[in-house]
């Protein structure tokens, strides 16, 4: 009998391995955010990227099939300066998980979202980015990509000056191979507001004996778009306790006991929009 994948034909081209860094790196990178941003001047500028924010390299196979997986809820005018700098263009598919309504914002639950519905769609994704919508790399080399150990990106931020703020801080832009994800039981469903939930995250790493890789501090520069704090994302004043138990939460809460209800797929020209209704605090 045939063994179909063995057998390359004008559907399954043998394209040789993609370099280690993609060509064309310039390194540092001018980051403003002063001009408003038009969706059609970023989709002029892409035109090699798919319905969907789907995106191949013609001429060669990636080692890792990427997803980015950004948390979303009003926040239009960020995601078209996020699109617009050149990092997307490193990845194989962008995903904004968008909260529906406006119920207290839960950013690690529609990351968890994020990471199944984006596998539903493609089941070839092994490296996850999770990053904030108002969050660009200044440097070009701070490749979005998976290694051997979860991967913090946003080291050095302009509003911390350009510093790790403390040792154990996972927040902004992190990146987790599928079975990376899935070791730690995925991100917690249940820090409701702002804070906190990264440094569950970074806990769930911690207790499953795996260390954070990061870039270069000169390379893991970014810019934040200015922002008040959003309403209905204040402060969750549960943080500070609730990150003292994540040894006993990780377990029961996570990516095995997600619930959720997915309203509106749609595939924009650079993004894929997902609308998801993921209730409310307790
Ligand atoms: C910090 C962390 C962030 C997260 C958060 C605490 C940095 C740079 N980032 O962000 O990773 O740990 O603290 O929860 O330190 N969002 C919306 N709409 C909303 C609210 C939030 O789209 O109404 C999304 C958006 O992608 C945003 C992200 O959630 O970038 C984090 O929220 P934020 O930007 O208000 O919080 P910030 O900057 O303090
Ligand atoms: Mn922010």
């Amino acid at each position: 009998p045939e063994v179909p994948s063995a057998r390359p034909g004008p559907t399954a081209p043998m394209l040789p391995p993609c370099p280690d860094s993609p060509p064309g790196l310039v390194g540092r990178l001018l980051i403003e955010f002063t001009s408003p941003m038009p969706l059609e001047r970023v989709q002029r500028e892409n035109p090699g990227v798919l319905m969907g924010g789907r995106y191949t390299p013609p001429d060669c196979t990636p080692a890792q099939t990427v997803a980015v997986i950004i948390p979303f809820r009003h926040r239009e005018h960020h995601l078209r300066y996020w699109l617009h700098y050149p990092i997307p263009r490193q990845l194989h598919g962008v995903y904004v998980i968008n909260q529906h309504g406006e119920d207290t914002f839960n950013r690690a639950k529609l990351l968890n979202v994020g990471f199944l519905e984006a596998l539903k769609e493609d089941a070839t994704y092994d490296c996850f980015i999770f990053s904030d919508v108002d969050l660009v790399p200044m440097d070009d080399r701070n490749l979005y990509r998976c290694g051997d150990q979860p991967r913090h990106f946003a080291i050095a931020m302009d509003k911390f000056g350009f510093r790790l703020p403390y040792a154990g801080y996972f927040g902004g832009v992190s990146g987790l191979s599928k079975a990376q994800f899935l070791r730690i039981n995925g991100f917690p469903n249940e820090y409701w507001g702002w804070g906190g939930e990264d440094d569950d995250i970074f806990n769930r790493i911690s207790l499953t004996g795996m260390k954070i890789s990061r870039p270069d501090i000169r390379i893991g520069r970014y810019r934040m778009i200015k922002h008040d704090r959003d309403k209905h994302n204040e402060p969750n004043p549960q943080r500070f306790t609730k990150i003292q138990n994540t040894k006993l939460t990780m377990k029961r809460d996570g990516i095995g006991s997600v619930r959720y209800q997915v309203l509106e797929v749609s595939r924009q020209p650079l993004f894929t929009n997902i609308t998801v209704d993921i209730g409310r605090p307790p």
